[in-house]
């Protein structure tokens, strides 16, 4: 059977998995309203965390297709899939064209080789630029350093969400057939005849986790075949080697697996059995084989630590809470997501209650994310503030910097700008467009860190922001912190309308009237500079009126909830994010008002 491998990528949103899910409606593999995004975050969210495998049937040929998120904090599982298989689609929206996400894919694309198809979709909306667009692709494949043969690419245009695809703007389409062509005809068949009869060589670019048969490789066989309970050599890209025996075999078809015994050079399938098996080995047949070469991804960018919740409050919602238990998740979570590494220091005997695990992430979301599977999962944890991972290089200090891309309306392009250079954002460009202004610019990450909610506040929910790695460069030196304080609660209790509403012309409060509050917790923050002790519990002294009945005609500005993104972004240094599966909250590390004082004097 002939074999066709590709991966769909883009920016997020420009309807990667609307048009793998159409694909697959249209071949027959699914029913309609089956989608990639399977996950209860992703539904939750509207968008791709996971890359996935599926694959769809079209003339005869079986086409391997891998939906890959488009954020950029999911960048790791992109660029561990690119080197699997022979071409991508790269999806771009009509009316934005080319954001930094696709520069970023697109990038990674051209270096290991590919000729990417570029499917220029959503060319349906009303503000569609469909030849600007074409233009500006042209423009980055130039700019990118692609080659001759890279820049004679084809370009097909859709209407994902319509199932429709045509080669040219003028033709008359309505399915995906047209798209399907260009795929058989530009991607090059997954194996050769030659290929097929080699000994066995199976490289994983991706891990998955089944609670009955294990850990799960999914790999592309470069070459020869591959059966259940076949003996392997599993190689290491440095060439150290161990033997293994395969166990149950997949392929993927539509959005599920399929057993088979025995599968061909060409094909992706998942692989059971090899309980030690990483991303980037090479399962082959003999001991004498070449190990292929390892696969490269991108380095973490941002730390935190992850510790016992040692709250008050604590072990009232979670149902794991101890060191232990963490420290067990956080290693099967390593088995599966690339982009994050763990410390995992060892303590001396009996400072347990101090332990604390040092997690390295691509970003706030890729963290926000572990972090809320974490939560419904039954555990209970906090977490210290996000810092930026400081590297040196020849003497020279190094930070992590982002390429930022801002669409915004007029009026709000100044504060953006104002707030950008205060936290070091350099303007690499900024252009007029239809309805505002598009600005990229170049900051370091630690700058950026927090700053997307008050972009939202700032642009009235109307900016769009989007960031892509920019690799690490020379430090820049202090970064001003933002000017606002906490308002910590001194008492514990339940918050009551009436102070709250004392406190709410002080800055903004984070809690409604009737949360429990513990001394220590933070509350609120305030508009003048240095934290603020205070008292939420405090009821209003009445002489023949019941305090509880006048709280109640008290109207609150609504608060500001502390979300998980919301929290690392918010955060202080001193401060811990307490995260259990019903509450999130702000807190400081030290309780009490003496113990900081004490800390601060220490310091
Ligand atoms: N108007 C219009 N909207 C579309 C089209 N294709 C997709 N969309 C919409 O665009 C939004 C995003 O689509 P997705 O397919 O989830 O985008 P994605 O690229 O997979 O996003 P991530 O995986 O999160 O990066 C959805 O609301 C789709 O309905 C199209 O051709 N036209
Ligand atoms: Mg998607």
């Amino acid at each position: 059977m002939e074999i066709r491998n590709i991966a769909i990528i883009a920016h997020v949103d420009h309807g990667k998995t609307t048009l793998t899910d159409r694909l697959m409606q249209q071949t027959g593999m699914t029913e309609p309203g089956v989608s990639m995004d399977s996950n209860a975050l992703e539904l939750e969210r509207g968008i791709t965390i996971y890359s996935k495998n599926t694959s769809v049937m079209y003339k005869g040929v079986k086409i391997n297709i891998v939906d890959t998120p488009g954020h950029a904090d999911f960048g790791s599982e992109v660029e561990r899939v690119l080197r699997s298989i022979d071409s991508v689609l790269l999806v771009v929206d009509a009316q934005e064209g080319p954001m930094p996400q696709t520069k970023f894919v697109l990038k990674k694309s051209l270096e290991l080789g590919l000729k990417p198809i570029v499917v220029i979709n959503k060319i349906d909306k009303p503000a569609a630029r469909v030849e600007w667009t074409l233009e500006k692709i042209y423009e980055l494949f130039l700019d990118l350093g692609a080659s001759d043969e890279q820049l004679d690419f084809t370009t097909v245009y859709a209407i994902a969400r319509q199932g429709l695809a045509k080669r040219n703007m003028a033709d008359e389409s309505d399915n995906l057939n047209p798209l399907l062509d260009v795929i058989l005809e530009k991607v090059k068949p997954a194996s050769s005849a030659e290929e097929a009869i080699l000994p066995l060589r199976i490289q994983p670019f991706n891990l998955a986790y089944d609670n009955f048969i294990g850990r799960l490789a999914i790999g592309r066989i470069y070459e020869g075949t591959v059966r259940q309970a076949d003996t392997v050599i599993i190689k290491k890209p440095d060439g150290e080697t161990r033997t293994g025996k395969i166990g149950k075999l997949f392929t993927f078809a539509g959005i599920s697996r399929k057993e088979v015994k025995v599968a061909e050079a060409g094909d992706i399938v998942m692989i059971a059995g090899l309980p030690d098996i990483y991303i980037g080995e090479t399962i082959c047949a003999d001991a004498s084989q070449f190990a292929l070469p390892a696969i490269s991804i991108d380095p973490p960018t941002i730390s935190l630590n992850f510790l016992v919740n040692n709250s008050p409050f604590a072990g009232r919602d979670g149902k794991y809470v101890t060191s232990r238990q963490i420290k067990e998740r956080l290693e099967r979570e390593l088995e599966v997501n690339v982009g994050l590494k763990i410390d995992f220091p060892r303590l001396p005997d009996g400072q347990g209650a101090g332990d604390y695990y040092k997690v390295y992430g691509r970003g706030e979301l890729h963290i926000a994310i572990l972090l809320e599977n974490m939560r419904r999962e039954g555990f209970e944890l906090q977490v210290s503030q996000p810092t930026v991972i400081i590297k040196e290089e020849s003497g020279v200090k190094l930070e992590p910097f982002e390429e930022v891309t801002i669409d915004v309306p007029q009026e709000s392009s100044g504060v953006v700008i104002e707030k950008m250079a205060k936290r070091k954002g350099l303007i690499k460009e900024m252009n007029p467009e239809h309805a505002g202004v598009r600005i990229v610019f170049e900051i370091p990450v630690r700058g950026l860190l927090g700053y997307r909610n008050e972009f939202v506040v700032d642009t009235r929910g109307e900016g769009i922001i989007s960031t892509h790695m920019a690799g690490f460069k020379p430090h820049v030196g202090e970064i001003a912190k933002s000017e606002l304080g906490s308002m910590v609660s001194m008492v514990s209790g339940k918050a009551l309308a009436f102070s709250l509403w004392n406190l709410q012309e002080r800055g903004t409060l984070y809690i409604g009237a009737n949360v429990e509050v513990y001394e220590g917790m933070v509350i609120g923050n305030v508009a003048k500079g240095n934290d603020l002790e205070v008292n939420p519990i405090k009821g209003k002294q009445l002489t023949n009126m019941r305090a509880s009945g006048s709280d109640e005609a008290i109207r609150l500005t609504p608060p500001y909830e502390i979300s998980l993104e919301r929290g690392l972004g918010i955060m202080k240094e001193d401060e811990y994010l307490e995260v259990t599966p019903k509450n999130i909250r702000l807190r400081k590390m030290y309780l009490t008002k003496n113990d900081r004082t004490k800390a601060l004097r220490v310091k």
